[in-house]
């Protein structure tokens, strides 16, 4: 995949901006630069490194039990910029910032930031789910939350074999649907919801620094890592005030 990556933000087009209201969903090739997402891959995977080290509420395997003491199927670190403060001076959040604006008018909020890191092979998916089933996270709000951009940026690129974005388009206009913890196991923090026609996925395959932007009532799913390199992703959520 090849990408034109920039430093100065992208400028959405009006189409762009109507097509994120109307579908729930979009995805630009390019939202940083090759510098940055490589900056932001290394603040990462020294966090990777230390993650035993983590507050146990914050450092979970989202493909497993929450907490366990064995290998980490899909290890997430919420709030990874309290750990790396370093992650909020990159270009990438100084884009996406503006790109919120652009998409929802007035001020934003950054809310929260989390990674997630697919190794090669991880053998699990994320199912399908509405982020704003997760009960608000200790630094976010949803009050100010319904309306708002989740950016989902890899590190690498993104293919639908290494686990990019899916999306049901207009999902984002219904109701907050059930979910459970995957297996109905209250040990596992991933939720999923039943019945999703996943004929009407879109796949949203990205260059490395491109990125995925949703809504917080948008469907949404990754599909299991099944290539040789591990898939690492960096999101941030803006709220707007309402
Ligand atoms: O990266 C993934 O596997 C899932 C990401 C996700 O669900 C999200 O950004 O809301």
């Amino acid at each position: 995949m090849t990408a034109t990556l920039q430093s100065a933000p992208p400028i959405l087009t009006a189409q762009q901006v109507a097509k994120f209201h109307r579908d729930g969903f979009l995805a630009l090739d390019a939202i940083t630069t090759s510098d940055d997402v490589a900056r932001i891959r290394e603040l990462l995977d020294a966090l990777f490194d230390r993650f035993d080290e983590l507050p146990k509420d914050l450092a979970l395997d989202l493909g497993d039990v929450k907490t366990h003491g064995g290998k980490q199927k899909t290890p997430q670190i919420n709030m990874a910029s309290q750990f790396e403060p370093r992650l909020k001076e990159t270009l990438y959040f100084r884009n996406a910032e503006s790109v919120a604006r652009q998409l929802l008018g007035g001020t934003v909020t950054p809310s929260w930031d989390h990674a997630i890191l697919k190794p090669p092979h991880n053998g699990k998916s994320t199912p399908w789910h509405q982020d704003l089933s997760y009960p608000a996270h200790s630094s976010g709000n949803w009050d100010i939350v319904r309306l708002g951009c989740n950016f989902w940026m890899p590190l690498q690129d993104a293919t639908v074999e290494s686990g990019c974005m899916q999306f049901i388009p207009h999902s984002h206009l219904g109701n907050l649907r059930k979910h459970h913890p995957v297996g109905h196991d209250p040990k596992v923090h991933t939720l999923e919801t039943d019945g999703v026609d996943a004929a009407r996925a879109v796949p949203c395959p990205i260059p490395a620094g491109g990125c995925t932007i949703h809504m917080p009532k948008t469907l949404h799913y990754t599909a299991p890592n099944d290539t040789d390199v591990p898939r690492r992703t960096y999101i941030l959520f803006f709220g707007a005030e309402l």
